[in-house]
């Protein structure tokens, strides 16, 4: 007898986490007729209370992903630094031809999730500005719209619609771009100047709009451009300067997730972030020492903690 006897739905999704994102892409499939899933370390069902982005409020039940049958489609928006570990630990459950859509903060070698998949698994980068937050652990409050964007990172994705459509009930509106790292380099630029000052200063983003922070704030840009630029992903400084002070903007109220993680005594993303610039440009021999400064002085505080 075979171990996962039954066939997973087409409207089957797992979903890897209990975090923000993880519960509105729940919460939204969920509502769109699909059936997720919650891939959890302690699996039990999650009575959630979902406020959708017009105030709407929902009780939803949210199972934790069955032993009964091999995993066809995952969602996996975990932190940067738990991604490779969540797909080796979803890898021995995975059907021959899974696809996996990751999704998070900063940059990192895909490699080491390779190794994990067969040929045939399809991965997945999806990046998104929709902003959720969570209350309490059973709530998740849809607290911006935003956008997001879907590119296939290996050639193995032969159940491509299937994907698009549910990433778009998920996390739409949602656009597919052939390359995704174009849009990671313009959100680590993003990043790497909001998330360290803000959990730093420990303070939402709009207090980096006084003029104190500038110097710091075009420095990390900066030198950000320039390794993209050596990598073949064409970005201005001014432009992406005017982005970063968007959304400083548009986000002025909210606290960065680094803020959040640092305040909570987390493991924060700054190796994806500022690290993985940082080792981007000692490989193109660049210096990169505002990044460098950000990623000591939050590693310090993290080890401190
Ligand atoms: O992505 C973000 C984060 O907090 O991680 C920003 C864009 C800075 C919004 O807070």
């Amino acid at each position: 007898m075979a171990l996962y006897p039954s066939a997973p739905s087409a409207l089957s999704w797992c979903i890897v986490g209990r975090g923000a994102i993880g519960l509105l892409a729940s919460a939204r499939l969920q509502l769109a007729g699909y059936r997720p899933e919650l891939w959890l370390k302690q699996p039990q069902p999650l009575q959630l209370t979902f406020t959708s982005i017009d105030r709407q409020q929902q009780q939803l039940l949210l199972l934790p992903q069955s032993a009964a049958c091999r995993i066809q489609r995952v969602f996996v928006p975990v932190k940067a630094f738990d991604t490779a570990s969540a797909v080796a630990e979803l890898a021995p459950r995975l059907s021959n031809n899974a696809q996996l859509v990751i999704s998070h903060n900063g940059i990192i070698p895909l490699s080491p999730l390779l190794q994990q998949l067969q040929p045939e698994q399809g991965l997945w980068f999806l990046s998104t500005s929709q902003a959720a937050y969570k209350p309490a652990a059973d709530q998740v409050i849809h607290s911006g719209e935003g956008q997001s964007y879907l590119a296939r990172l290996t050639t193995a994705s032969e159940d491509d619609d299937n994907v698009v459509a549910a990433m778009t009930a998920a996390l739409g509106p949602l656009t597919v771009v052939a390359d995704i790292y174009p849009l990671l380099w313009q959100k680590l630029a993003i990043n790497a100047a909001i998330n360290p000052l803000t959990a730093l200063e420990n303070c939402r983003n709009g207090q980096l709009a006084d003029p104190q922070y500038q110097p710091q704030i075009e420095a990390l840009v900066t030198e950000v451009c320039q390794v993209a630029n050596a990598l073949g992903y064409p970005m201005q400084p001014a432009n992406t300067l005017a982005e970063v002070y968007r959304v400083i903007g548009a986000t002025a109220s909210n606290f960065s997730s680094m803020q959040q993680d640092l305040a909570a005594r987390r493991q924060t993303e700054i190796s994806a972030i500022c690290g993985y610039v940082c080792q981007q440009a000692g490989l193109l021999q660049l210096a990169t020492p505002a990044n460098q400064q950000m990623l000591d002085r939050i590693l310090a505080l993290t080890a401190a903690s």
